[in-house]
C-alpha cells in the first residue's frame, strides 16, 4: 500500500482544486465552504527523470513509476476539535494520512467566499494548527489519564513501562500546552517508536502549500512571504503553486498544449510534479530501479532500508531467499550507458544483507527459490 499526505487547511481555500488537478480527476470542487464532506482519495504517479533516462537506455516494454495517495480532506474551522463542523470526524481522517499539506489562500478574490473577512495566512495557519493541537491534547489527556491505573499492577515491569509513558506524555502535554506542534520536540528513536501508536496530528510532517493567483506566479506575493517566514521558523517545508491554473492544465489533453500554455504563463516547471516531488520526500521515501526485459521500475522505500527488505518490496520470496544484491548507480549508468562498460570498470558490486540501499540505486538480486 502507498503512503498518503492528506491535503488540509480551511474551508475553501482550494483544497478540491488542488487535489483535482493533482489526480486529474473531476474532484467535486466548487465556491461553497464545506462542499468536500467525504474525503476523496486519489493515487498519483510520481515524476523522476532518472526513471525516464534508465528506460530510454535499455527500452523494455514497460516503465512503471512509483505513486503516492493524496487524500482530499474536508475543511476544519475554529472549534473543530471540539466537534465544530463535523470537526472530529475530519480530524480523524486526518490522523490516518501519513503526512500533511496544509493549502493556505494567498489569492485575493471577492467572490470565492473566505471564512474571515480578509486575507491573512497567519491567522489562518494559526486556526488549523491549534485545532491540530487540540485534537492532540486530548489524545495525550486521556491517556495520562488511563494511565494512572497500571501504576497499581502487581507487575514491576507494567509499573516502569507506564512511568517511562508517563514521562513522556508529560513531555509532549507541556508542548501542546504552549501550542507548539510536537514535531518540535527533539525526540529519540525510542520514543518515536511509543508515539507512533497515538497517530499524533502534530508529530506528522507538514508542507506549507500557498495557493495563489495567476498574477502571482512570477512576482513576489506578500502573502507567500508571510507563510515562508512561518515555516522556516517551524522547520517547515514550503510551496506556492496556482491550484486553479495547475487544474485548467492538468484537464487538457494535449501535451503540447499545455507546454505552450505554461510557456505562456512563465511557468518553466510544472507546480504540480514540483508538489509530488515534495510530497514524496516529506513521506521520508527514497527511490531504488530494477530492470528486466519486461520492465524498468521504480520502488519507493524508506531511507534505512536494507537490501532484503528492498527485496521484499518485488516479492516477499526474494527476500526469504536473499543470497545477493548486484548494484549500480544512476549516475555510473548516465556516464557509460552499458551495463558491459559498468562491469568493466568495477562499477557493478555484489552488496550482502547488510547492505543499506541508496536512493538512485539499479539492483539485480538473487535469490534462493
Ligand atoms: N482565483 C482563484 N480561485 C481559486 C483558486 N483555487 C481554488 N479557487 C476557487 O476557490 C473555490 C473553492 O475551491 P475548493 O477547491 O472547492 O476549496 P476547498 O478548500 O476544497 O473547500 P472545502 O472542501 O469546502 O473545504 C472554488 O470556486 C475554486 O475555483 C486559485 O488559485 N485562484
Ligand atoms: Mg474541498
Amino acid at each position: 500500500m502507498s503512503l498518503n499526505c492528506g491535503i488540509i487547511g480551511l474551508p475553501n481555500v482550494g483544497k478540491s482544486t488542488i487535489f483535482s488537478a493533482l489526480t486529474s480527476a473531476n474532484a467535486k470542487a466548487s465556491n461553497y465552504p464545506f462542499c468536500t464532506i467525504d474525503s476523496n482519495v486519489g493515487i498519483v504517479d510520481v515524476p523522476d527523470k532518472r526513471l525516464d533516462d534508465i528506460y530510454n537506455i535499455f527500452k523494455p516494454p514497460e516503465k512503471i513509476p512509483v505513486s503516492i495517495e493524496f487524500v482530499d480532506i474536508a475543511g476544519l474551522v475554529e472549534g473543530a476539535s471540539k466537534g465544530e463542523g463535523l470537526g472530529n470526524k475530519f480530524l480523524a481522517n486526518i490522523r490516518e494520512v501519513d503526512a500533511l499539506i496544509h493549502v493556505v489562500r494567498c489569492f485575493e478574490n471577492e467572490d470565492i467566499a473566505h471564512m474571515y473577512k480578509d486575507l491573512n495566512p497567519k491567522r489562518d495557519i494559526d486556526v488549523i494548527n491549534l485545532e491540530l493541537v487540540m485534537s492532540d491534547l486530548e489524545v495525550v489527556q486521556k491517556r495520562l489519564e488511563s494511565i494512572e491505573k497500571l501504576f497499581k499492577s502487581q507487575d514491576q515491569k507494567v509499573r516502569d513501562d507506564a512511568k517511562k509513558e508517563k514521562e513522556l506524555l508529560k513531555k509532549v502535554e507541556s508542548i501542546l500546552l504552549e501550542g507548539k506542534p510536537v514535531r518540535v520536540l527533539d525526540l529519540n528513536i525510542d520514543e518515536k517508536m511509543k508515539l507512533k501508536n497515538y497517530n499524533l496530528l502534530t508529530l506528522k510532517k507538514m508542507l506549507y502549500l500557498c495557493n495563489i493567483d495567476e498574477d502571482s506566479i512570477n512576482k513576489k506575493n506578500s502573502y507567500v512571504r508571510e507563510v515562508e517566514k512561518i515555516a522556516k521558523q517551524e522547520g517547515a517545508e514550503v510551496l506556492k503553486l496556482c491550484g486553479k491554473l495547475e487544474q485548467e492544465i492538468a484537464f487538457m489533453d494535449d501535451v503540447q498544449d499545455k507546454k505552450e500554455f505554461r510557456e505562456m504563463l512563465g511557468m518553466e516547471v510544472s507546480g504540480l510534479k514540483k508538489l509530488i516531488k515534495k510530497a514524496y520526500k516529506l513521506l521520508g521515501l527514497e527511490t531504488f530501479f530494477s530492470k528486466n526485459e519486461n520492465e524498468v521500475r521504480a520502488w519507493e522505500i524508506r531511507r534505512g532500508t536494507t537490501a532484503p527488505e528492498a527485496a521484499g518490496k518485488i516479492h516477499s520470496d526474494m527476500k526469504k531467499g536473499f543470497i545477493k544484491a548486484k548494484v549500480y548507480k544512476y549516475k555510473d549508468l548516465m556516464e557509460y550507458k552499458k551495463e558491459e562498460e559498468l562491469k568493466e570498470h568495477g562499477l557493478i558490486r555484489v552488496e550482502g544483507k547488510d547492505y543499506v540501499v541508496q536512493d538512485g540505486d539499479i539492483i539485480y538480486f538473487l535469490f534462493n527459490n
